[in-house]
């Protein structure tokens, strides 16, 4: 594996190591006591002159920055990215033409809508935003987990977020679209049925950063030496597939562990599993731009993969965690305009706003228009201009000239040379009226939330119907409920009829259903990888277990790559069955089934059989479709399933052990099982169980 990169070490100069030797004020004079003011008398008052104390509060006082307005709360990692093999007929980027080239990255991965210490599972867009820190400056694309956004057009950015956000009079709710006033938009706001769509898809519920896509979402452009251009869309696709939590599981974990997300990146990443994404552009050539139904500079608008095929050209690796969050993850900033010689932007005018709010934000959350000063952002190469001063100004700039051209410094810094290493626009020829109108061909606001729709699997499709009916059961508004409902009959009448059934109104008119509905299997996350890797296990024991089962399966376990806790009633150390002991690192006060992605437990269970806490931990398991193995009595922690009705598979990813001496073959199984994912089978075809979608006429 490549050194990490020349980032962190070239970083390694502004790092502080937590040194051994005197403590010191921030004018560097020795301090004898830190815990203690200066009063007149032992029980006196506190004396204005301690400049010791008036500093470290002062200091203290002001420690806390603005959060970001939207992606609030994130985590971050660095790591590196390499180009498979060269892209150089299509970009002239350096860091895209050489397969050689190590270029180090920084990634935020984040949520949109909540405060920076809201809860990591909510019901949201993820950020996906990553620096790369190339030999020609630094590039970002500012991402997301989802292709499509909300609007057309940039102007609308601050009513879609205002209409997201707590509620301005009460400010509630927390990280929620669960509310009046974003509903509100919604139906006010025909465009954003695409991407509403998506939102109300396991994809806003990501099991882990590390499996999840990421989109840059508008349409690029890249442009070779030659200065011929292709228009580009890019992708993240993580190498452990993507996978998602249940509505359920996502608002238990909110409680149990609120940093559920963060801490899976931080701890896979220090136990040494890197988070691995494959690079992916979709290519289009500019003579190909009007031949869809579609207009490729609208970001409510996803290219079919099936059409426009992803090519998997590189690979990023996220493998250190950040020394210090505030300096690095909080500091760190993102900026679309952030290109380098060999990309270039389009008119999608959504990108076009982005190019203006990002440096703007920064002025005001990092405090002056120095920001890239500050370690997390600097570009690798040398930043050589006349720009000057400005407050937290870090350089100490000399000489006497600071404009451009100049002949008392022979005009240095002097222009670049054009050509690879100056950034040159793309000289695409532009031609309108000035005018302040969409343009008709974003007209069309349902065609491919219906392909979305098509392209789900039956888990998904029922996920989508739970999640309307739970956002909109949560809207006091019944008209913004109505006109919702009536917005997805123009999408899908089954999805339609399926929401209003639960909210117990009856939708309008629907569209017709389309003869050959379009569908882009590509969408449906049923597709994705499937693997054990990094997968948690829980293992719950008692006094007399089988130690070895526990040996067989844990030993599979770590074969496979997957982890494992023991978790019993009390921390001390459990006596198995043949008298050796294992030490259980959680109890069922600070664990829970929503944390694991299994449940393990081995033979000689018959008092956890009747642990009321062990069966609730097991039985919540199975509700969440997770795989769990059971040898001996402790196939009674499930002896009263749940059930979930006609058509299913109850049994489906729960494997049982009633012999000893099956254990190597019961770990194969339970092995497999976990590989597969969830087991939506237990729930059965719950699409066939819809009711009959019942049409409101006008
Ligand atoms: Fe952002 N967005 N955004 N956004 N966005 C910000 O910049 C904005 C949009 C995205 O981890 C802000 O530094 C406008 C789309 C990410 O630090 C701000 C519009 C996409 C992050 C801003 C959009 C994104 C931000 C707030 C409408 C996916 C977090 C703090 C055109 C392609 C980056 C900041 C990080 C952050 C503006 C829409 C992704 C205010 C005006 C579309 C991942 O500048």
């Amino acid at each position: 594996m490549p050194k990490t990169n020349e980032k962190t070490t070239r970083m390694g100069a502004d790092r502080a190591p937590h040194s051994a030797g005197n403590q010191t004020t921030n004018q560097g004079v020795g301090v004898a006591n830190t815990d203690d003011s200066l009063k007149a008398g032992k029980r006196g008052p506190t004396l204005m002159e301690d400049f010791i104390f008036r500093e470290k509060i002062t200091h203290f006082d002001h420690e806390r920055i603005p959060e970001r307005i939207v992606h609030a709360r994130g985590s971050g990692a660095h790591g590196y990215f390499q180009v498979y093999e060269s892209l150089s007929h299509l970009t002239k980027a350096h860091f895209l033409s050489d397969p050689a080239l190590v270029t180090p990255v920084f990634v935020r991965f984040s949520t949109v809508a909540g405060s920076r210490g809201s809860a990591d599972t909510v019901r949201d867009v993820r950020g996906f935003a990553v620096k790369f820190y190339t030999q020609q400056g630094n590039y970002d694309i500012v991402g997301n987990n989802m292709p499509v956004f909300f609007i057309q057009d940039a102007i609308k950015f601050p009513d879609l977020i205002h209409a997201v956000k707590p509620e301005p009079n009460n400010e509630m709710p927390q990280a929620a679209s669960a509310h009046d006033t974003f509903w509100d938009f919604v139906v006010n706001t025909p465009e954003s049925m695409h991407t509403v769509l998506w939102l109300m898809s396991p994809r806003a519920l990501p099991q882990s950063y590390r499996m999840m896509e990421g989109f840059g979402i508008h349409t690029f452009r890249f442009v070779n030496a030659d200065g011929e251009s292709k228009f580009v869309k890019f992708h993240w696709k993580p190498l452990l597939g993507v996978h998602s939590l249940v509505w359920d599981e996502a608002q238990k974990i909110a409680g149990k562990d609120a940093d559920f997300n963060r801490r899976d990146l931080w701890n896979s990443i220090a136990a040494g599993h890197p988070a691995e994404f494959e690079f992916g552009i979709q290519v289009l050539d500019p003579k190909d731009e009007f031949k869809f139904g579609f207009d490729i500079l609208d970001c409510t608008k996803l290219w079919p993969e099936e059409l426009v095929p992803v090519q998997r050209v590189g690979k990023m690796t996220l493998n250190e965690n950040p020394q210090n969050f505030f300096a690095e993850t909080e500091q760190a900033a993102f900026c679309p305009a952030n290109i380098v010689p060999g990309i270039d932007f389009t008119n999608d005018p959504l990108l076009q706003g982005r190019l203006f709010s990002y440096l703007d934000t920064q002025l005001s959350r990092l405090g002056g228009p120095n920001f890239h000063q500050i370690p997390i952002n600097r570009p690798l190469p040398p930043v050589n201009n006349d720009q000057r001063d400005g407050i937290h100004q870090m350089r100490v700039d000399e000489g006497q000239t600071a404009y451009h051209p100049n002949a008392l410094n022979r005009n240095e810094p002097h222009s670049a040379h054009q050509g690879e290493s100056a950034f040159a626009h793309l000289q695409e020829k532009v031609d309108g009226s000035v005018i302040r109108e969409r343009s008709e061909s974003f007209r069309d606001h349902f065609s491919q939330a219906a392909m979305f729709w098509n392209s789900m699997s039956a888990f998904e499709r029922k996920h989508i119907i739970d999640a309307f009916r739970f956002e909109l059961g949560k809207c006091t508004n019944k008209n913004t409920r109505q006109r919702t409902v009536d917005l997805l009959g123009q999408v899908n009448a089954e999805l339609a009829g399926a929401v209003a059934e639960g909210l117990g109104i009856v939708p309008a008119k629907a569209r017709p259903a389309q003869p050959n509905p379009a569908s882009s299997p590509a969408l449906s996350i049923e597709n994705t990888v499937k693997s054990p890797k990094t997968r948690r296990v829980a293992i719950l024991i008692e006094q007399g277990f089988q130690q070895q089962q526990l040996d067989a399966v844990t030993r599979a376990l770590a074969a496979a790559g997957a982890q494992y806790e023991i978790i019993s009633a009390g921390l001390k150390p459990i006596p198995s069955a043949e008298g050796k002991a294992a030490e259980p690192c959680q109890t069922f006060a600070t664990a829970a089934s929503v944390l694991y992605d299994a449940v393990f437990v081995p033979g000689g269970a018959a008092a956890l059989a009747q642990n009321a806490e062990a069966k609730l931990f097991v039985e919540e398991a199975y509700r969440h479709f997770k795989t769990i193995g059971l040898c001996g009595e402790a196939a009674q922690l499930l002896a009263e399933q749940p059930n979930p009705g006609a058509d299913c598979c109850p049994s489906a990813g729960v494997v049982v052990c009633a012999e000893s001496r099956e254990i190597r073959r019961f770990a194969d199984d339970f092995i497999a099982a976990l590989a597969a994912g969830r087991h939506y089978q237990r729930a059965g075809a719950t699409l066939a169980a819809q009711p009959k979608v019942v049409l409101r006429k006008g």
